[in-house]
């Protein structure tokens, strides 16, 4: 059994990692938890064992198999001394997406690339993630000319600190309190929306818009996929949603699509207008799954299909997509 490091254990995606790899019944050896020295020292408890966090160091690999990097800076300061002593790190920051030599993977969608890793797998941003789920049976069946995709983000995105921006701003409101100061994000998020997720870029396109862009052209390996994205942070807990408008190259009934999707791995259909069904972030969250639904014929172009998708952004799009994918190192 491998013995797996946890990097970031005590942040949102951290504890998911825990809670994700006892439920999925992943083998684990030895567990070691780190963090920053901040969080070091404190007890978080796995399968009924107390373990204590220690801050990541570079000689905090040694005998580790499976590094599972929760994100931030960690990564490209500690992942190279990981593959160093023998792991393999599957790294959820954006630090490697990109890099030619790295896979970024999604299983439902190209579990293949794990055969070329040099030691490092990225997981791919959140809401690529779950776009793509949703994608791979469309791109299969009628191969995607281009995306125009609007993503309605949770709070979650931001860590354990977005989710208490967004509780502390809700109670101060329905106490009558001065308005809490964030401190996460921008702008007040509850009884908001802000257009602006990560830094902008020269182009005005922020980087949340571009990794949606990059990241989907690499995980179907093709630059001919077209992407345009609007990345939008809602006061939501944490499920994201998105508005994905998809041109094909060949024609698809929308009774084609909805078969594709009901069979897909990893993806739910909920699409019955009749009877108000559709996916909704409540729903949705503290899920593995991602759910489509509001799937109707683009009527303004040739072969246009317009869905609505829903997934849990810490479990399928951070959590769960990095135990996949370690489940896929056998
Ligand atoms: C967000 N994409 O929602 C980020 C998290 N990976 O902010």
């Amino acid at each position: 059994m491998p013995n797996i490091a946890i990097v970031g254990a005590t942040g949102a995606v951290g504890q998911e990692f825990l809670k994700i790899l006892a439920e999925r019944k992943f083998p684990v050896e030895e567990l070691r938890l780190l963090a920053t020295k901040r969080s070091s020292g404190t007890k978080m408890t796995w399968q009924g064992k107390e373990y204590e966090v220690r801050e990541t160091t570079h000689d905090s690999f040694k005998g580790i198999d499976i590094a599972l990097f929760a994100g931030g800076s960690a990564s490209t300061e500690f992942a190279p001394s990981a593959v160093k002593n023998g792991a393999v790190v599957i790294d959820n920051s954006s630090a490697y997406r990109m890099d030619p030599e790295v896979p970024l993977i999604v299983p439902e969608v190209n579990p293949e690339d794990v055969k070329w890793h040099n030691g490092i797998i990225a997981n791919p941003n959140c809401s690529t993630i779950i776009m793509v789920v949703a994608l791979k049976p469309i791109n299969d069946l009628a191969g995607i000319k281009r995306i125009v995709v609007s993503t309605y983000q949770a709070v979650s995105g931001a860590g354990k600190e977005g989710i208490a921006e967004l509780e502390a701003e809700v109670k101060a409101w329905s106490k009558g309190e001065s308005p809490y100061q964030p401190e996460v994000f921008p702008y007040q998020i509850a009884f908001n929306l802000i257009p602006r997720i990560d830094i902008f870029q020269d182009d005005d396109y922020t980087k949340e818009e571009w990794k949606m862009v990059k990241e989907t052209q690499k995980i179907f390996h093709s630059d001919e996929i077209k992407v345009t994205a609007t990345c939008v942070r809602v006061p939501v807990f944490r499920s994201h949603s998105e508005s994905i408008n998809i041109e094909t190259a060949k024609k698809l009934t929308i009774a084609e699509v909805k078969e594709a999707l009901a069979k897909a791995p990893g993806v739910i259909l909920l699409d019955e207008p009749s009877k108000d069904t559709y996916p909704m972030p409540l729903e949705t969250a503290d899920r593995d799954e991602v759910f489509v639904g509001r799937i109707r014929e683009d009527q303004s172009i040739e072969n246009g299909i317009n869905i609505w998708v829903a997934g849990d952004q810490i479990r399928k799009g951070a959590a769960t997509n990095a135990v996949q994918i370690a489940e896929l190192l056998g």
